[in-house]
């Protein structure tokens, strides 16, 4: 008996950008008892099916993008006689989906650090149970990943998580329902520790792959502090120490290294954190912008966002203190008009920002959009190829629709043509040489010019074009810049590279599921203190 993770994708690239951090999470929580699982990643390369043998078991992830190949792969999976399970967002919001369509044995929902451990043992003992309800673990029972099973050549930027769950309630958003509102900080000195192993083995880009990474704003502490809410603002006051101890160690790693992060707007208005981000490395953060306009950002339940003038400061600010921005903007929000195209690519070139992405308004599951959407679909419902609308993932990509909400004064082909110029003033060759002016020296130039132009060329061409002419010769442009852009992120390997010496004190001492140590899951309680 052998366990599979497999990540599914339709499109195997033969490197990919970042690491699924997921395939290496539940790496580490796979039972010793069941010994090293098999990692697949799709993104790299496909399955084999014939690696796959009665009895094994095959633990699948799906998001909603990647639903569809991940039904596909195991439906294969069981049709070979193994134990199916699913997890992932999409799993835990459509677990009875995933048994239909993906024939699932059993299904974890929300977090696996520790549900995983108990499926694998349970189907081992042959007890296996449909619903393994994961839920909403605290920071200090995340488990670091097993970066000893990765083949490091094959990807650019691993990927470390140090927080989950965001305060906010963004309409297009479903982090805050899956992942919770209250943010579960992992202990810094356990990122830290990872991080050190990835620099060994010759990572030193890694994306930081959190919901927020500023989970309290000073507006936050603001208001605990006028509400006299002690409790609150002291439990605020640890969430944010916690964050500047954080970077004060990454501040400490070689200076080589280079985090990116995802980030609110709030961020740019506290000088403090973003001078600590700058010393800790992170050099960059994908900030939500949105909509640049105030009918936009209510739209989107965003409106403590920034707009006008104000917005292109608060972005400003993050290239004061060193930080660049990632920014992420919507089309096809109910209130844009053609007008807000040139507005926003406008307003993207004059906040400075260094990358941009332009994506398409989508409803996802989990999100107030999406249930609105549903809602009003119930009436008088949509199919395509037989498959309603509102369930848009499992509909074949050859026939799936780009956009599914309808706009009150657009067709879905003027806002895609639109979205696709956006796209193409933003990355055209005289703004990146522009804004390539922010590296040191001509070395490093260049490879911003190529890093945007992959960028452009992943995130715009991917979806957005209808021409499957173009598509192709789109995918054969990204896999030669993204074999070139893997030189980039090379980095010597520094096996003599020591972690800290942790004084940890006893209360948030870490915790791993005693399975993962023991020759025999039953002879312990559930948990053992590592010192
Ligand atoms: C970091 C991140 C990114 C990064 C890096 C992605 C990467 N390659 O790692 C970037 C910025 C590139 C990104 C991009 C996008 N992302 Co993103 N991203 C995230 C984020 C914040 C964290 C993902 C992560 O690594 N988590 C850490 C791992 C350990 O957690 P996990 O994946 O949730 O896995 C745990 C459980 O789910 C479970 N589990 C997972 N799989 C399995 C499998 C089995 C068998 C079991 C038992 C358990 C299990 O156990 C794990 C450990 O607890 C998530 C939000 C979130 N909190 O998940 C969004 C999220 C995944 N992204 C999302 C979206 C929409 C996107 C974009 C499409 C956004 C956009 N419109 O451009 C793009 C996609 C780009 C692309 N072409 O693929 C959505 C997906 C929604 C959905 N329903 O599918 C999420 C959930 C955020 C959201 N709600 O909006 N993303
Ligand atoms: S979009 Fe960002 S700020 Fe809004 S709820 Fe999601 S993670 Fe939080």
């Amino acid at each position: 008996m052998r366990v599979h993770l497999i990540n599914p994708s339709d499109n195997s690239f033969g490197t990919a950008v970042i690491t699924p951090r997921w395939l290496f999470v539940l790496a580490a929580a796979t039972p010793r008892i069941a010994g090293d699982p098999i990692l697949v990643d799709e993104s790299l390369e496909q399955v084999v099916p014939e690696s796959i043998e009665p009895g094994d078991i095959v633990g699948i992830s799906v998001h909603t993008g990647n639903a569809l190949r991940g039904y596909h792969v195991g439906r294969m999976a069981r049709a070979r006689g193994a134990w199916v399970i699913y997890g992932g967002i999409h799993a835990t919001l459509f677990p009875e989906e995933a048994m239909e369509r993906g024939e699932a044995h059993a299904v974890v929902t929300g977090d696996g650090d520790i549900a995983w451990g108990k499926a694998v043992t349970d189907c081992m003992a042959g007890k296996l149970e449909r619903i393994y309800a994961g839920g909403r673990i605290s920071g200090n029972e995340f488990l670091a990943a097993r970066w000893d099973l990765m083949d490091r050549k094959k990807y650019m930027w691993a990927s470390v998580q140090t927080i989950r769950g965001c305060p906010k309630h963004c309409s297009f958003c479903s982090v805050w329902r899956t992942d919770g509102q209250q943010p579960r900080q992992r202990m810094y000195q356990s990122v830290v520790d990872e991080i050190i192993d990835l620099r060994r083995i010759g990572f030193r880009f890694i994306a930081l792959a959190d919901d927020n990474f500023y989970p309290v704003s000073k507006n936050d502490l603001r208001l605990a502090r006028e509400q006299n809410n002690l409790p609150k603002l002291e439990e605020l006051t640890a969430i944010r120490n916690e964050r500047f101890q954080l970077m004060a160690e990454l501040a400490k790693l070689p200076k080589d290294m280079v985090f990116f992060t995802q980030i609110t707007m709030e961020a740019g208005e506290d000088g403090e954190y973003l001078d600590a981000m700058r010393k800790a490395n992170i050099k960059g953060a994908l900030v939500g912008v949105e909509a640049v306009t105030p009918e936009g950002l209510k739209a989107v339940f965003k409106d403590w966002n920034c707009s006008g003038d104000a917005l292109a400061k608060r972005l400003q600010t993050f290239r004061k203190h060193g930080v660049h921005v990632l920014g992420s903007f919507i089309f096809g929000l109910p209130t844009d008009k053609p007008a807000t195209f040139d507005a926003t690519v406008a307003m993207a070139l004059e906040a400075g920002v260094t990358f941009a992405q332009f994506v398409m308004m989508t409803p996802f599951p989990g999100t107030v959009d999406f249930n609105r959407w549903e809602k009003e679909q119930s009436a008088n419902p949509m199919y395509v190829d037989g498959v309603p609308i509102t369930r848009y993932w499992l509909i074949p990509t050859e026939v799936r629709p780009k956009m599914f909400t309808p706009h009150p004064s657009m067709s879905s082909e003027e806002i895609k043509e639109r979205t696709q110029k956006v796209w193409d003033k933003f990355y055209d060759w005289p703004a990146i040489w522009q804004r390539s002016a922010c590296t040191p020296n001509l070395r490093a130039r260049l490879a911003f010019i190529f890093l945007s132009k992959l960028y452009r060329q992943m995130y715009a061409g991917t979806g957005i074009s209808t021409d499957s002419a173009r598509r192709k010769k789109s995918k054969n442009w990204a896999r030669w810049t993204a074999r070139n852009c893997k030189k980039i992120f090379k980095a010597h390997p520094m096996p003599e590279l020591q972690s800290p010496r942790w004084d940890l004190p006893s209360k948030s001492t870490l915790k791993v599921p005693a399975f993962l140590n023991m020759e025999n899951p039953e002879q312990s309680g559930p948990w053992v203190v590592l010192p």
